[in-house]
């Protein structure tokens, strides 16, 4: 059975990282959804790096929740057969023993130098203008996929998709493209499960409420 799972920050809301449209939330006085933007970063980006930096920290306060354990787990059983897409930029999968894992909008741990177009492993800060390790340049910015930009490995995520038995979206607004579109691409069954319907529930074959850490275990069990 072909199983294609994404994920979204509802999965990561019991571990303490608090989703984006939920909290309603200002960051510094602005609204993180003002900062995940290429003109904001043009604007200033010493603002938008400040942003990354300080979520990038917090991952090491946190810890991966039951749900990310339960898909872990759900690979071990599926191996090849599952396809475990991530909208998140945290490493909670990874850390809660996931192997393969697809990050459709980047990764908090990875810098991209503009200047040489490499990406590498970055644990640290970059507000403060770090040297690219490869070129030297002070290029470095974070390796994430702002809204106008083309998320990574769009054509693996069509191909399992057009193949799959099953879809499942977990703790996603359904609110952001192309992600929001994946039930549509599915070729198999569809579920949802997520803390309340998402903008696009009823686009699903079955949509079940309840927290992540609760869903999910039950779900793969
Ligand atoms: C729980 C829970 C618990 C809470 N348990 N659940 C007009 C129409 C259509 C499209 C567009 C349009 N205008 C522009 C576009 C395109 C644009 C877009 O979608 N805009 C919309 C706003 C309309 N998209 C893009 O620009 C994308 N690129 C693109 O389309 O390129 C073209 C292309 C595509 C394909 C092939 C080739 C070319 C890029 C999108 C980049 C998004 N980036 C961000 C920020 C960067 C990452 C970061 O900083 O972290 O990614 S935006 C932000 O939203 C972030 C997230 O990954 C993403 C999705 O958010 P998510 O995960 O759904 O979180 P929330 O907060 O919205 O929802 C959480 C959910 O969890 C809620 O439902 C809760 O109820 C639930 N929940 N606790 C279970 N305990």
């Amino acid at each position: 059975m072909k199983v294609v799972v994404l994920t979204g920050a509802g999965i990561s809301a019991e571990s303490g990282l608090t989703t984006f449209r939920d909290s309603g939330g200002l960051w510094e006085g602005h609204d993180p959804m003002q900062v995940a933007t290429p003109e904001a970063y043009a604007d200033d980006p010493g603002l938008v790096q400040r942003f990354y930096d300080a979520r990038r920290a917090a991952l090491d306060t946190v810890e991966p929740n039951a749900a990310h354990h339960a898909l872990a787990r759900l690979e071990q059983a599926l191996g090849d057969d599952l396809l475990l897409v991530t909208q998140n930029v945290d490493d909670l999968h990874e850390r809660a023993g996931s192997r393969r894992v697809h990050h459709v909008h980047g990764s908090l741990r990875s810098a991209w130098c503009t200047a040489c177009d490499a990406r590498r492993e970055w644990s640290g800060p970059l507000a403060e203008g770090p040297p690219c390790p490869g070129c030297g340049s002070t290029s470095l910015r974070p390796d994430i996929v702002w809204f106008g930009e083309i998320p990574y490995g769009m054509d693996v995520v069509e191909d399992a998709l057009e193949s799959c038995d099953l879809f499942v979206s977990i703790g996603t607004s359904g609110l952001v493209y192309p992600a929001a579109a994946f039930v549509h691409w599915a070729r198999g069954d569809t579920l949802e499960l997520n803390l309340e319907p998402s903008a696009g529930a009823t686009d699903f074959a079955e949509s079940r409420q309840g927290p992540a850490t609760v869903l999910v275990p039950a779900w793969v069990e």
